[in-house]
C-alpha cells in the first residue's frame, strides 16, 4: 500500500500540468533549498536561482541557509557557513581535494568549481561524517556528476545559456553517450561578466570570464563495476574590488581515476570504492593586466602555484541487514611554490623565473563509519577517523622583500589526529520525518594560510600553530505531512585552540605595537598573524514550506550563529547576521512565478581586524531587505525559460562579511564591497536524451 502511494506521488510529481493541484511540483527556481534529510541538503546546480549567482561554486552555497559568502569582487568569493569559513569547510570536487595556492585567498577551492558541469551540490552540516577527509568541523561539501549505467546505446545533450546585466553571458553544453558497457561524457561551461554597480550606480571592479572543460569515458562491464578516467582543465580572471592586484590566472589542470565494483550477491563485503587524483594550479595575480595605471615591472605579479596528489579507497561490510561499515584509507600530498617578478617582456620577467618551494603537506587518513539500524524507524551511526598529518616550512625569508630570515625554516611538523561522532536518528510515527541528535569531535589541523604566511605576535613565522579542536553537538528535525514541510537544525559548538587571523602592526624589531590595519607611514608596519584562543559558537537554520491552495507555496527560512571569544571575553569575528527569507510561488506546472524575499538584520556584534584566512571584520553593518522575482516557462518536455529581476528595488547595501574596498584606478572606493543593484537575467535550460 504504502509502495503503491510513493508510486503514485513519483508519477504526479514528474507529470507537469496534470495533477499540480494535488502534489507539489519541484521548485522550478532555486531560492533556498531545504534540508529534507538528518543534516544534509543537496541542490540542483543546472537549475536558475535567484538572485542569479555568479558562476563558482561559493555563490551556489549562498542560496543554502547557512551560507554566506565574503565577497572581493564579482566572482570567487570564499563560502562561509555557520561562521567558519577557509579549511573548516571540507570542499570536494567528484570526491577530489582541490586547495588554491594564492597567498591572498584569491582563490577558495569553490574557485575552481563551475558549479554547472556538475549534477548534484551536497551539503553535509557539522562534524558528523569522517568518510570525506579531515578537518570538516563547520561541514562537508560534495560537488558530484551522476553515474549510472546506461541501460541502451544512446546518446544525450543538455545545455543552457544565460544573459544578464552588467555584460553576464553564460554558457553550458554537456554531450554524452554510450551503451551499457561503456559511457564517455563531455562538458563545457563558459562565464562572462562586466562590472557590476550598485544600487547608487557605482561601478564595482568586478569583471570576469571563466571557462572549464570535462571529459570522461568509464567501462561498465556489468551492474556492479566501473572504471573511469576524467580530466579537466579550467582557467579564468577576475577583477578584484578589495585588493591592489587582480587575478589574471586560475588554471587548473586534473586527471581522475575512479574504480567501484558492487558485490551483486548477498555477502560480507558489499562494495569496494577506489579512487586516484592529481590536481594542478597555477595561479597569477598581478596589478597591471586588468586595472589601469600601474607598472608592469618590479613586484608587479606573483605566481603562486599547488599540486595535490591523493587517493582513497572504501570498503563496504555488510555484517546483517542492520548493521553496516564503511571502512576506508585517505592520503593527500600537497606541494606549493611561489616566484614574483616582473609582467612577460619586462626586466625581471616572472615567468623567466624558477619556481621555489615554500612549503609540503602530507596527510594519510584511516577511517571506519558504522550505522546499525535497530529497528526499522531508529538507527545509531558513528565513526571514527585518525589522521597522520606532516608539514614542512621550506621559506628562507617571511617577507616580500626578502630582508627577514624565516625563524622557522626547514622545520617540519608532525601530528596524528583523531575525529570520531555518534549521532542517534529516529523516523517520527506515520513516518512524516526524523528526529536527530548527535554529537561529533573533529581535529584540524592548520592549512597553508594559517601556518605559512601568517605571523604570530611574538615571532614572524605562525608555523607552529596548534591544530584546532571542534567538539559540536548538532540536533534537529525534519517534518513533512501533507502541504507542510519544514526542518530545524541546531548546534552548539566548543572549539579549543581555534585559530584566529588577527591584522596587526608591527615595528622594524618584529615587536607587536598595536591590532589595526592602519599602521601609517613605513615604519611601523601591517602584518598578518595567527593565535589559538577558545571559542562558542551555537546557532542552526529553520525552513517551512506551506502549499496553502493547490498551486501556490509559500516557504520560508531563518539562520542565526552567535560566537564568543571565550579567551577575550568578546564576540567571535566574521559571523553573518540573522538572515530571513521568505518566498512566493505559483505554479500550474507550466507556467512558474515566483519571488523572494530576503532580510538581514544588523550585526553589532563584531571585533575589527579579527577573523579568518579570508576575511577580518570592518566593523558594525547595516541590515538590509533585498526583494526580487522570476518567471519561468516549461516549453516542452525539456525545454525550461526562466528569468528574473533581483533587487527590484535597487536597494544599495553590503554583506556583513565583505571585504572592505580598495581604491582602483577609475572606481569610487566604497567601507564594503558593495552587492550588485538592480538586474535583470534570462536563462533557457534544454535537455534532449
Ligand atoms: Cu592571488
Amino acid at each position: 500500500m504504502q509502495l503503491k502511494r510513493i508510486a503514485i506521488c513519483v508519477a504526479l510529481a514528474f507529470a507537469p500540468g496534470a495533477f499540480a493541484a494535488e502534489t507539489s511540483l519541484p521548485e522550478v527556481v532555486v531560492t533556498a533549498p531545504a534540508m529534507e534529510q538528518p543534516l544534509l541538503v543537496t541542490t540542483d546546480p543546472r537549475k536558475p536561482r535567484q538572485p542569479i549567482p555568479a558562476h563558482d561554486g561559493a555563490e551556489y552555497l549562498k542560496t543554502i541557509p547557512g551560507f554566506s559568502v565574503i565577497r572581493k569582487g564579482g566572482s570567487d568569493g570564499d563560502p562561509v557557513f555557520r561562521g567558519m569559513a577557509g579549511s573548516r569547510l571540507n570542499i570536494l570536487l567528484d570526491g577530489e581535494q582541490i586547495l588554491g595556492g594564492c597567498g591572498g585567498r584569491m582563490d577558495p577551492p569553490t574557485a575552481y568549481v563551475f558549479p554547472s558541469s556538475y549534477d548534484k551540490i551536497t551539503l553535509l552540516k557539522g562534524p558528523q561524517t569522517v568518510l570525506h577527509g579531515p578537518g570538516n568541523s563547520a561541514g562537508t561539501v560534495l560537488f558530484e556528476r551522476n553515474l549510472a549505467r546506461r541501460s541502451d546505446k544512446g546518446a544525450g545533450f543538455d545545455a543552457s545559456a544565460t544573459l544578464g546585466s552588467f555584460g553576464r553571458a553564460d554558457v553550458m553544453g554537456d554531450v554524452h553517450g554510450g551503451s551499457p558497457d561503456w559511457y564517455a561524457r563531455g562538458i563545457y561551461t563558459d562565464s562572462h561578466a562586466g562590472d557590476y554597480s550598485d544600487g547608487n550606480g557605482i561601478s564595482v571592479h568586478s569583471a570576469y570570464s571563466r571557462w572549464s572543460a570535462n571529459a570522461a569515458i568509464g567501462l561498465t562491464p556489468n551492474d556492479g563495476t566501473r572504471v573511469e578516467l576524467s580530466m579537466a582543465k579550467s582557467d579564468g580572471h577576475a577583477a578584484y574590488a578589495d585588493r591592489s592586484v587582480d587575478g589574471s590566472k586560475f588554471a587548473r589542470d586534473n586527471v581522475g581515476l575512479k574504480a567501484d565494483w558492487q558485490n551483486s550477491n548477498h555477502g560480507l563485503l558489499g562494495k569496494v570504492e577506489a579512487q586516484l587524483f592529481r590536481n594542478y594550479i597555477d595561479h597569477v595575480m598581478d596589478s597591471y593586466s586588468l586595472r589601469a595605471g600601474n607598472p608592469a615591472g618590479m613586484m608587479a605579479a606573483m605566481n603562486p602555484d599547488r599540486t595535490t596528489t591523493g587517493g582513497r579507497v572504501v570498503g563496504t561490510l555488510n555484517f546483517s541487514d542492520a548493521t553496516q561499515l564503511k571502512l576506508g584509507l585517505d592520503t593527500q600530498s600537497n606541494i606549493h611554490t611561489g616566484r614574483s617578478g616582473a609582467a612577460p617582456g619586462y626586466m625581471g620577467d616572472y615567468t623567466l623565473l624558477a619556481r621555489v618551494e615554500d612549503a609540503n603537506f602530507q596527510n594519510h587518513g584511516l577511517f571506519g563509519e558504522v550505522t546499525h539500524h535497530y529497528t526499522e524507524a531508529a538507527r545509531v551511526i558513528g565513526g571514527l577517523r585518525t589522521d597522520w598529518w606532516k608539514a614542512q616550512d621550506k621559506r628562507a625569508t617571511v617577507d616580500m622583500m626578502a630582508m627577514i630570515a624565516n625563524p622557522t625554516q626547514n622545520q617540519s611538523r608532525r601530528d596524528t589526529l583523531t575525529s570520531s561522532f555518534i549521532r542517534y536518528e529516529k523516523d517520527v510515527s506515520g513516518n512524516t520525518g526524523t528526529f536527530y541528535a548527535g554529537l561529533g569531535h573533529t581535529e584540524r589541523f592548520p592549512d597553508y594560510w594559517e601556518l605559512v604566511n601568517k605571523e604570530t605576535a611574538t615571532t614572524r613565522s605562525s608555523f607552529n600553530t596548534r591544530p584546532e579542536k571542534t567538539t559540536q553537538l548538532d540536533v534537529g528535525v525534519t517534518y513533512k505531512q501533507g502541504e507542510i514541510s519544514g526542518s530545524v537544525s541546531g548546534f552548539y559548538s566548543k572549539i579549543s585552540d581555534f585559530i584566529l587571523v588577527e591584522q596587526g602592526c608591527k615595528n622594524m624589531m618584529g615587536v607587536l605595537t598595536g591590532l589595526s590595519n592602519n599602521c601609517g607611514g613605513m615604519i611601523p608596519t601591517p602584518t598578518s598573524m595567527t593565535r589559538n584562543i577558545s571559542a562558542t559558537t551555537w546557532g542552526g537554520e529553520a525552513s517551512a514550506a506551506w502549499q496553502f491552495a493547490p498551486q501556490w507555496k509559500l516557504d520560508g527560512s531563518l539562520a542565526y550563529v552567535r560566537g564568543s571569544n571565550d579567551t577575550d571575553g568578546t564576540a567571535l569575528a566574521q559571523i553573518a547576521p540573522l538572515e530571513g527569507r521568505i518566498g512566493a510561488a505559483y505554479d500550474n506546472g507550466v507556467w512558474n512565478v515566483g519571488g523572494l524575499l530576503r532580510m538581514v538584520a544588523a550585526q553589532d556584534r563584531f571585533v575589527a581586524n579579527q577573523g579568518n584566512i579570508a576575511g577580518q571584520d570592518i566593523g558594525r553593518s547595516n541590515g538590509f531587505n533585498v526583494l526580487s522575482l522570476n518567471a519561468a516557462w516549461r516549453a516542452s518536455k525539456g525545454v525550461l525559460l526562466s528569468a528574473g529581476v533581483d533587487n527590484l528595488t535597487n536597494q544599495t547595501y553590503a554583506e556583513h562579511l565583505s571585504k572592505g574596498g580598495m581604491a582602483v584606478s577609475g572606481f569610487t572606493q566604497t567601507t564594503r564591497v558593495n552587492e550588485m543593484g538592480r538586474n535583470l537575467w534570462l536563462k533557457a535550460n534544454l535537455k534532449i536524451d
